[in-house]
């Protein structure tokens, strides 16, 4: 399979489905003979950005790094697929706007679970916390998200499969000429 370096743009709120999706469609890329490589919380947040924590300036410049950070692996010539919440739109459309071919190689994604499932679900029991107050700027309960307003694919979690997600991504894909 041919292709060339672009960055698949995961954005949602936490316990949205982010790190699941990105993990299913890197594994389906794989099989497809496709270069990738996954960022998310745990090889980043642990490493190059271990000095952040989530006031608005330090998320701010945490996806102002995983915006170069992926620029480097479109140069690569690697799909790069990242997984922050990255809650406002114009650090998203930064990252966006550092790729040269513009749009044509940052496909943003939005995971969109409302905040009741997002709540429901909370695998690590944070959003408990947060209304504990013992979280402070938890997005969704005391720190915004702001939802992109055009992405390119909008994957609804609350009633879609992880499995239908990873097609839908891998149809506009395959549609749009990437893989
Ligand atoms: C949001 C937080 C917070 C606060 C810790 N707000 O569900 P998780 O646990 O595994 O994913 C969340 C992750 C968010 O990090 P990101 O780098 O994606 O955020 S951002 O793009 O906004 O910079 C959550 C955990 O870290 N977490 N504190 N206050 N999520």
């Amino acid at each position: 399979n041919h292709h060339r370096g672009f960055t698949v743009w995961f954005t949602g709120l936490s316990g949205s489905g982010k790190s699941t999706l990105s993990v299913a469609l890197e594994e389906r890329l794989y099989s497809m003979g496709c270069r990738t490589y996954r960022l998310d919380g745990d090889n980043v947040r642990t490493g190059l950005n271990r000095d952040l924590a989530f006031s608005p300036e330090d998320r701010i410049e945490n996806i102002r790094r995983i915006g170069e950070v992926a620029k480097l692996f479109r140069d690569a010539g690697i799909i790069n697929l990242t997984a922050f919440i990255s809650p406002y739109r114009q650090d998203r459309d930064m990252a966006r706007n550092l790729s040269e071919r513009g749009d044509d190689d940052f496909i943003e994604v939005y995971v969109d679970a409302p905040l009741e499932v997002c709540e429901q679900r909370d695998p690590k029991g944070l959003y408990k916390k947060a209304r504990a107050g013992s979280i402070p700027n938890f997005t969704g309960i005391s720190a915004p998200y702001e939802a992109p307003a055009d992405p390119e694919i909008h994957v609804r979690t609350g009633d879609t499969s992880i499995a239908d997600g990873v097609t839908q991504i891998v149809r506009y894909l395959c549609t749009k000429g990437y893989i």
